[in-house]
């Protein structure tokens, strides 16, 4: 069992004072991920979620209470049971309705796009959140490289499919891989992130190492782990849960507390960390940010 070192939960410190932290990002904690060019513009948009600095869930809650159904249905389990699955080396396959499709090495994909830290909430649609202070490059910046053709209107994500390494899937209960989709308006919204780390770190395996999604405004299902393949389509894909239970989990999936799930209700969720459940909000705090995508649509029908 892989036990926390002490090294490992420093730059929770560190994160906790901003003016630190920018100190330190020249040197010690971003400075070994990030390219030089990249530093500037990081520390340029530091502001992005940094009302939550205060917020943020400690590093140990984040990386051993997991959802990743692939290893199992026990989040504090997944930790042990990721422990040697192999990220490198990896590829994403990029394809589908674009001019520019390729296959991207991480390596390259971080030498193309420029980081930068985003501090989002991450709400679970079970009602449980956290505040999670993210590396990573806006999805917007990928799918523009590729150029999307006339025809583009959702974007399909895949995770890896590795049984020999992941026991759960195993499980013939659930259709694997693990997809995800977007409508390609939201995709291209700022704040959809593809993340390559968190807390200045390189990212967890069992935060879905070497590159998964965050999408802050949608319950924490949309943002899928471990991609393999980014996809523009021309339809609307189905996706793991979708498919799963559609008459439980829909496409949109955006935070509502007023469209309860049809076993609980959405209206209060509790902070990991936290004893008092607090009020969720809508599209988890990021309305002002993403409800124009959402003008005319109803929200209750389209959940
Ligand atoms: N491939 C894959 N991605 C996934 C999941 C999963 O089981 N498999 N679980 C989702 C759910 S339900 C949540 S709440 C978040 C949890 O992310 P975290 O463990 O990093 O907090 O990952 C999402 N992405
Ligand atoms: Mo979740």
């Amino acid at each position: 069992m892989r036990k926390i070192k002490s090294t490992e939960v420093t730059p929770e410190a560190v994160y906790r004072n901003r003016r630190q932290f920018m100190k330190q990002a020249g040197t010690a904690v971003l400075g070994s991920l990030l390219a030089p060019g990249a530093l500037a513009l990081a520390a340029q948009n530091a502001q992005v979620g940094e009302d939550l600095r205060g917020e943020l869930t400690s590093y140990k809650a984040i990386t051993n209470y997991n959802n990743f159904y692939e290893f199992t249905t026990d989040k504090e389990k997944v930790a042990d049971l990721a422990e040697d699955f192999q990220v490198t080396p990896w590829e994403v396959e990029v394809s589908g309705e674009v001019s520019k499709p390729g296959r991207f090495s991480i390596d390259e994909l971080k030498r193309r796009f420029p980081r930068e830290e985003r501090i989002y909430r991450l709400r679970c649609v079970e009602g449980w959140s956290m505040v999670i202070p993210w590396t990573g490059f806006p999805l917007a910046s990928l799918l523009k490289s590729v150029e999307p053709t006339a025809q583009a209107r959702f974007v399909r994500f895949v995770s890896v499919h590795r049984p020999s390494e992941m026991p759960g899937q195993k499980d013939g209960w659930y259709d694997w891989p693990y997809t995800e989709g977007l409508r390609l308006d939201e995709a291209m919204n700022d704040l959809a992130l593809l993340v390559t780390g968190l807390y200045g770190k390189e990212l967890p395996r069992q935060d879905g190492a070497p590159l998964r999604l965050a999408v802050p405004w949608k319950y924490g299902f949309k943002s899928i782990k471990s991609i393999v393949k980014i996809e523009v389509t021309r339809r609307q894909p189905s996706t793991f849960w979708t498919q799963t239970a559609p008459n439980e989990y829909g496409f949109y999936a955006n935070v509502n507390p007023n469209v309860p799930h049809p076993r609980w209700s959405q209206a209060t969720e509790r902070r990991i960390g936290e004893f008092r459940r607090r009020k969720t909000l809508r599209f988890n705090g990021y309305e002002e940010e993403v409800a124009s995508l959402y003008a005319g649509m109803d929200l209750r029908k389209n959940y």
